[in-house]
């Protein structure tokens, strides 16, 4: 072979090679390859609003000429079903000072074609939790999982004169740092006893919403000592669920607000099992794995029958193993600890929450309950068709 020909063939060879190098790279993406478990999940809309708030967020600095700015973004949503989103401000400063403070991140939902209005002082005194800042300009961002009709009004009245500007603002889609989980017909036990009586175990069904802060991934997000494997924040932000036991009759057990005794969130995590890849959340949709995924839960338990609203002050700590965000039909919270109850005015009672069980994705044969139970089950009105399905089909 001649050192010309050796050199064609090599070069054929290296063509050949970056060819089918391309090639792979396009099916994977095409075909999902592994990176596809990443790429499905949806975007989120980010829109990023400049705010100029003076004097109300803060004084002018810099290119604003003194007088009063006003700042009001207005939000729509033209979609066909309501949008969870999540609004923050972040001020911005010259480039020789310190880099302006980040506000706390505030969530809502906005139903279809309903709108929203932010302005100088909710910038102030919700996000910035009424704390004046060194100055009154910089962005409020929104993020939401669908895109929002977003302008901006921006009125001045300063030495020189008054105007008013209108802006319409486009958003840019990035990964979410948020997702909101909505479960509607979460099923749960519970075993409520007081002491000296039968311990009852309640079938309790109803809503569910977690939020999961996806973008605070990180080995040791939820305050933990680092591991190795990674780890999101979440939050049970709903808790509905309402149900009877053959002893004490009808009970309904809510999510206890925070503005409330003992003031605390029922905050969670999902840690994953392996950390495959580093800046993934190794878990379906986001990769693949398993996680372990827990709630402190604070709540309230309304024992109508007896007249008594009870809550905890020990967060009742749920914990199971998932394989997919949100968990996948069937997967099981379990809490066996056994939490004592404290009346509304703070007094202790001898009723407690023993072992219970939360699933919050049923599979649509839920559990089936006590084969024999004590009476006839309290009609209850008003929850998800699944639980009905439930009380009704083993006495029929
Ligand atoms: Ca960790
Ligand atoms: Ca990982």
């Amino acid at each position: 072979m001649t050192l010309r020909l050796r050199h064609l063939l090599a070069g054929v060879a290296l063509i050949l090679l970056v060819a089918a190098g391309l090639g792979f790279l396009l099916y994977s993406r095409a075909s999902g390859g592994f990176t596809s478990a990443v790429t499905t999940v949806p975007p989120s809309f980010f829109h990023a609003v400049k705010f100029v708030c003076v004097p109300e967020v803060g004084p002018a600095a810099g290119a604003v000429v003194p007088g009063t700015y006003k700042t009001a973004i207005n939000v729509h949503n033209p979609n066909p079903g309501p949008v969870d989103l999540a609004k923050k401000a972040v001020i911005a400063r010259s480039e020789d000072l310190t880099r302006g403070p980040i506000s706390t991140k505030k969530f809502l939902t906005l139903g279809s074609d309903r709108a929203l209005e932010i302005d100088c002082a909710d910038i102030k005194n919700v996000l910035f939790g009424g704390k004046t800042q060194a100055v009154g300009k910089g962005f409020v961002v929104i993020e939401s999982p669908a895109e929002l009709d977003v302008v901006a009004v921006y009125t001045q009245l300063t030495t020189v004169g008054s105007s008013e500007d209108k802006e319409t603002v486009t958003a840019k889609q990035g990964a979410p740092t948020f997702e909101f989980d909505r479960f509607s017909a979460s099923f749960a036990t519970a075993t409520v006893g007081f002491t000296g009586g039968q311990p009852d175990t309640v079938n309790l069904s109803g809503p569910t919403t977690v939020r999961v802060d996806l973008g605070k991934l990180s080995d040791t997000a939820c305050g933990t000592t680092a591991n190795n494997r990674e780890e999101v924040p979440t939050e049970l932000v709903q808790l509905s669920l309402t149900g009877s036991g053959p002893n004490i009759g009808p009970v309904t057990v809510t999510l206890r607000p925070p503005t409330k005794h003992p003031n605390k969130e029922s905050v969670g995590c999902i840690e994953e099992t392996t950390n495959s890849t580093p800046g993934v959340l190794d878990l379906p949709p986001f990769g693949t794995g398993t996680a372990d995924s827990f709630f402190d839960v604070f709540f309230e338990v309304d024992v109508q029958n007896f007249g008594v609203k009870f809550h905890n002050h020990d967060a009742k700590h749920m914990t199971t193993t998932i394989t997919n965000k949100p968990p996948a039909e069937g997967e099981t919270y379990e809490g066996p600890d056994v939490i004592p109850l404290f009346t509304e005015d703070e007094q202790s009672s001898p009723w407690q929450v023993q072992q219970a069980s939360h699933v919050p994705n049923p599979p649509p044969t839920s559990p089936t309950p006590s084969p024999t139970p004590v009476h006839e089950p309290t009609p209850i009105t008003g929850i998800g068709g699944r639980w009905e399905n439930l009380v009704t089909f083993p006495w029929e």
